[in-house]
């Protein structure tokens, strides 16, 4: 028999990233090294570098949709990850195309880009948290993010682990917190609250050529690293837990290029 047969199917929808760090291009990747394949639907497309977001376009709603049904009518899919959903009329397309599924759901809110930039509009991101979120399994905001959901600051780890649980109770879903914004020396700690259990993961925070912004791609790399542990079939803890795991690897074997005397960073696949 071909083995082949059952392997564990993955679909994300999100934006396409050019420059190959972060979106569709970050989860495709991450599918394939933990041998799931990964079936795409591109929500946008956007022209940058982890340094500029220089131009973005929506892709029609029909054709987005289209991408999702096909997909859903034809491949038995184990996880679905989301990333970026630019607009109000995405979000909305998302949800009518997903809402007879079952399958597990794992949510990105990604609202601005590295550089600082939006990708997503505010009405989309209302959207998204009133309407998308409560289909979720899990989503996985840093902390602007999160204090965007809950329209309050979070400061703390006592202040994330509350907010967590929060999002988590609100929106009857598993939350994970990423706290690499905390100010903290040498240790960040991401938090989840998944069925009335809070779990702390801690890593050592490595240190990056521009620290204040983090290196692109690394969120869409742990939520679809999370969603081909989820099709495999893991528990959410050991899927977050290995997630976290690769994320750090791959910051440590990352590779850096050097453009009109600036360094670009990208995480090390
Ligand atoms: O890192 C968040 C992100 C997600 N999706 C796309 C992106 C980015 C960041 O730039 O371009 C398509």
């Amino acid at each position: 028999m071909n083995s082949s047969l059952n392997v564990p199917i993955a679909l994300s929808i999100a934006g396409s990233d050019c420059s190959g760090g972060a979106g569709i291009q970050a989860d495709t990747k991450t599918f394939q090294h933990f041998n799931v394949h990964g079936l795409t639907a591109v929500t946008s497309i956007v022209a940058e570098t982890p340094h500029e977001v220089r131009q973005l376009e929506h892709v029609a709603i029909p054709l987005l949709q289209d991408q999702i049904n096909i997909l859903l009518e034809t491949y038995p899919i184990n996880a679905i990850k989301i990333g970026l959903l630019p607009s109000r009329r995405c979000v909305i397309a998302v949800i009518e195309s997903l809402k007879r599924s079952e399958i597990p759901l794992i949510v990105d809110p990604v609202m601005i880009a590295s550089t600082g930039t939006a990708l997503s509009s505010r009405d989309a991101s209302t959207t998204f948290c009133d309407r998308l979120l409560p289909l979720a399994t899990l989503v996985t905001p840093n902390i602007p993010e999160a204090e965007f959901i809950l329209n309050k600051k979070i400061r703390t780890k006592s202040d994330m682990e509350i907010a967590a649980q929060e999002i988590a109770l609100k929106y009857n879903i598993a939350c994970l917190i990423k706290g690499g914004h905390l100010q903290t020396e040498e240790t960040i700690i991401d938090i989840l609250w998944h069925n009335g259990f809070c779990h702390q993961y801690s890593h050592v925070k490595i240190p990056l050529l521009d620290c204040t912004k983090g290196i692109h791609g690394t969120g869409c790399t742990l939520s679809s690293a999370i969603t081909a542990g989820i099709a495999l079939g893991q528990p959410l803890e050991a899927a977050t837990q290995h997630g976290i795991d690769f994320v750090q690897q791959l910051i440590e074997s990352s590779h850096t290029w050097s453009h009109n005397g600036r360094d670009i960073q990208c995480l090390g696949w």
